[in-house]
C-alpha cells in the first residue's frame, strides 16, 4: 500500500472482503455547495450508497495523509472550512503531502486516491472540462487527462455548460475515454438532462457498464470510462432559467479576471447564488440519483 494513504477500517474490511465500495470526492462539498447543505448532502450520498449495497470511501487529504474513508467529523470539518481548504488537483498533492496539508479532492485526485486504494468506481456530480474560451485560456481541466491514465469508472451527470461541452467531448474523444450515456443517447447537461450533443454508447443497465469496464481492463487500457447518468425528470432544471444563470456567471468572471484553479468554484457558486435554492436542490438529487447507479454497478465489478 502506497505509504501516504490511509484507508479507514470500514473501508478497509470491505475491500479486504471483495465487497464494493465507491469512491466520492470533497471538492464537491468544500468548494461545490454552502454549508451546511454540503455535509448533509455528503452523509446523504454516503447512506445512499450503503442503502444500496456498497460502502463509500469519501476521499480527501487530511494533515497531508491521503484518506480513503472519512468520519463524519472528518466530513463536517472539509464543509464548514469551505473553500478556505485547498481545492487539490493533480500538481497539489505533493506539496499537501510534504507539508502535512489538508486538501479537499477534485475529480482528479479523487480517481488517483481511489486507484491508489484498490477502489475501481466513483460517483460525483460533475466533472471538470474544456472551459469556454479555451482557445485563448487553454484552461482544461486536469479531470480529462485522469480519465484518460487512470482506471476508475466515473459516474457523473454529465456537465454544466459553464463548460464548452462540444470541445469536451473533443477531447475526451481524442484521449480515448469513452462516453457513456446511462439511460440516454444524449450527453446531460448537468442540470438539465440534454445538452445537444450525443454520447457514444447508450447504456441501460448497471450489468451493461460492469461488462464495458470489464472488458476495458481485459484490453489492458490505462484509462477510465465517464458516465453520464441524466438529473431525474422532476428534479431538471428550466433551460433557459439555468442558461441565463450561466451567462451572468461567466461574463462576471471575466470582469473580475477570475482565472486559474479559482475559476470553476466561482462559477458555480454564482450559479447557486443567482438561481437561489433551486439549483443546489437538482444538484443534490442528482449525486443521489448517480450514487444510486455507482452502487449498483460496484456490486457487479467484482465479478
Ligand atoms: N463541476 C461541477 N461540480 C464540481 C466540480 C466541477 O459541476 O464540484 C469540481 C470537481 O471537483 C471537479 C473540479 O473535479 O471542480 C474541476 O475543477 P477545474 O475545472 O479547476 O479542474
Ligand atoms: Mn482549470
Amino acid at each position: 500500500m502506497n505509504q501516504y494513504l490511509d484507508i479507514s477500517p470500514e473501508v478497509k474490511e470491505a475491500l479486504d472482503a471483495g465487497k464494493p465500495v465507491v469512491a466520492l470526492e470533497s471538492t464537491i462539498i468544500s468548494h461545490g455547495m454552502p454549508y451546511p447543505k454540503n455535509v448533509e448532502t455528503a452523509l446523504l450520498v454516503e447512506q445512499t450508497i450503503r442503502d444500496n449495497g456498497a460502502t463509500p470511501a469519501t476521499i480527501a487529504v487530511i494533515g497531508g495523509r491521503l484518506k480513503a474513508g472519512l468520519t463524519h467529523e472528518e466530513i463536517e470539518y472539509l464543509g464548514k472550512t469551505g473553500r478556505k481548504v485547498a481545492k487539490a488537483s493533480r500538481r497539489d498533492l505533493p506539496a499537501l503531502v510534504a507539508r502535512k496539508a489538508d486538501g479537499a479532492t477534485t475529480v482528479t485526485t479523487t480517481m488517483i486516491i481511489a486507484h491508489m486504494a484498490g477502489i475501481k468506481i466513483f460517483a460525483t456530480g460533475g466533472i471538470g472540462g474544456v472551459h469556454r474560451g479555451a482557445e485563448t485560456t487553454m484552461d482544461i481541466s486536469a479531470d480529462l487527462e485522469e480519465l484518460a491514465q487512470t482506471p476508475v469508472m466515473v459516474v457523473c451527470a454529465g456537465a454544466k455548460s459553464i463548460l464548452d461541452l462540444g470541445l469536451t467531448l473533443e477531447y475526451l474523444e481524442t484521449k480515448g475515454v469513452p462516453v457513456i450515456g446511462y439511460g440516454t443517447d444524449e450527453l446531460p447537461a448537468f442540470y438539465t438532462r440534454k445538452s445537444g450533443f450525443g454520447v457514444d454508447y447508450r447504456v441501460d443497465s448497471p450489468e451493461e457498464l460492469a461488462a464495458m469496464f470489464r472488458a476495458q481492463r481485459g484490453l489492458g487500457y490505462k484509462g477510465g470510462m465517464l458516465v453520464t447518468n441524466p438529473v431525474p425528470e422532476e428534479y431538471a432544471m428550466d433551460k433557459a432559467t439555468i442558461d441565463a444563470a450561466i451567462e451572468q456567471a461567466l461574463s462576471e468572471a471575466k470582469a473580475q479576471g477570475i482565472h486559474g484553479k479559482e475559476t470553476t468554484p466561482f462559477l458555480l457558486a454564482k450559479v447557486v447564488e443567482l438561481t437561489g435554492g433551486d439549483s443546489l436542490e437538482s444538484n443534490i438529487k442528482l449525486v443521489l440519483n448517480n450514487a444510486k447507479v455507482a452502487a449498483q454497478t460496484a456490486k457487479l465489478l467484482g465479478e
